[in-house]
């Protein structure tokens, strides 16, 4: 089942063909002068997913305000809709990233049934201690995992449980687990203590973990806890999944580090550890600032990239969760998630392109301007046709954007979808 009339997609894409098969061979002449092969780089593209989150779907907002955009989904099965416009216009984005209880359902077979038309499928399930649901009995203000109160501990485990039970009836395979627990004044907190609180929360959640399941511990800097968060960073991150055993692993937000942190020095660590659980795709400028994915920093997303696919060149078992993770304040969430996506597949294709054997006989030489210009030529080499063939291809629109535009799917769910309040500051 196709959300937007294929025919369209036909139409705008008849127009572009031509280019697109004189761009590719151009590229491939290209690339083959580097001995490399498109078809095969094409390939590897065309088998990479990266999942929206539900909540992408929805307008963001900062702690100010939020201005919501028209017909903004208004339940988990409009926002799965929009995911199935996305898919269907991208091709880059197979999987949906649940928050709960964000995306609460009264019927979950049904759920997966729409789903499962629309092609989709569920990525990690995500659950939500960093604020309070009407009729919880213990409030999270300072804290959840790592609370101070065991009754406020107990009922942030088991919400995570029930996360895990949503998760099997709808085909996730992993539980992400990130907390805004931590302090806003020195002292305020026994920062040794809280962390050891954290683990025994942690413990139960893992044991309650099915066998194929993957726990995914997600850290961050501040906020909203502004002085120290209590998994603020990998390293904290690592103890934790350490500590928990081989099925926690360390989930990577590319927005939850300090300003100019080695982030892909980050990822080499926890691929080497056998550690690496996945992403959360955004951009930032100066901190979690929920950009487009490559928007700001696009160098920094290929050197992501640049060690994903140099440890599965050297054959080291990994498998990362790939996700976006974004705040759409000022645009329409479709288009940023669609451009975004391709933004991915584009950092993916740079890094596939880089000579491999070239930069390790300079980077074994010492030869630092030749592994830099090595390294670089992949960054610098326009892999569009690459992508436009990927799209193509699977069905899609050569100009996802353009398509999207001209379907009028906006304008016809603003009709269904009532506008939603935008006075209120939050962060999604
Ligand atoms: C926290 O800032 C975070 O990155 C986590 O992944 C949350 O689940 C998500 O954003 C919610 O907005
Ligand atoms: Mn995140």
């Amino acid at each position: 089942m196709t959300v937007l009339d294929p025919g369209l997609i036909q139409d705008h894409n008849h127009r572009l063909l031509r280019h697109v098969a004189s761009d590719y061979e151009h590229l491939g002449e290209q690339l083959a002068r580097r001995h490399i092969d498109i078809d095969a780089v094409r390939q590897k593209v065309a088998a990479f997913g990266v999942a929206i989150p539900s909540w992408g779907v929805g307008t963001g907002g900062t702690r100010f305000a939020r201005f919501p955009g028209p017909g903004e989904p208004r339940n988990v099965f409009d926002k799965l809709q929009d995911c199935g416009v996305i898919w269907q216009l991208a091709r880059a984005t197979p999987g949906v990233s649940l928050h709960i209880p964000w995306d609460q359902c009264s019927d979950w077979p049904a759920l997966r049934a729409v789903a499962d038309g629309y092609g989709l499928g569920f990525d990690a399930i995500n659950s939500n201690t960093f604020s309070d649901q009407p009729g919880q009995a213990h409030s999270y203000k300072f804290g959840s995992l790592s609370h101070t109160d065991a009754g406020t501990r107990a009922q942030a485990v088991a919400h995570n449980i029930e996360c895990v039970a949503i998760g099997q009836r709808i085909g996730s395979k992993a539980l992400t687990v990130w907390v805004g627990d931590g302090s806003n004044f020195p002292g305020q907190q026994h920062l040794r203590r809280a962390f050891e609180r954290y683990l025994d929360s942690a413990r139960q959640i893992y044991a309650a973990l099915p066998d194929d399941w993957r726990m995914f511990v997600e850290h961050k800097i501040c906020e909203p806890a502004f002085y120290g968060t209590v998994i603020q960073d990998w390293g904290s991150s690592y103890l934790a999944a350490s500590a928990l055993g081989p099925k926690a692993q360390c989930l990577v937000d590319l927005g939850h580090h300090a300003p100019n942190v080695n982030i892909e020095m980050i990822v080499a660590r926890l691929i080497a550890a056998g550690k690496l659980a996945g992403f959360h795709f955004n951009d930032s400028k100066y901190g979690d600032d929920d950009l487009d994915a490559g928007s700001i920093a696009p160098y920094r997303l290929f050197l992501v990239f640049n060690e994903l696919v140099a440890a599965a060149h050297e054959k080291l078992a990994f498998e990362p969760a790939y996700m976006l993770d974004q705040s759409h304040n000022v645009t329409d969430p479709i288009e940023s998630l669609m451009t975004s996506a391709a933004q991915v597949q584009r950092s993916y294709a740079q890094a596939l392109i880089v000579e491999r054997s070239l930069l390790d006989a300079a980077q074994q030489a010492n030869d630092a301007l030749l592994a830099s210009q090595t390294l670089k030529r992949g960054f610098e080499t326009d892999v569009t046709p690459i992508l436009q063939r990927v799209r193509l291809d699977a069905g899609g629109a050569i100009d996802p954007v353009a398509v999207y535009r001209a379907s009028g799917y906006r304008q016809r769910v603003a009709k269904d979808r009532p506008a939603s309040a935008g006075s209120g500051g939050g962060i999604v």
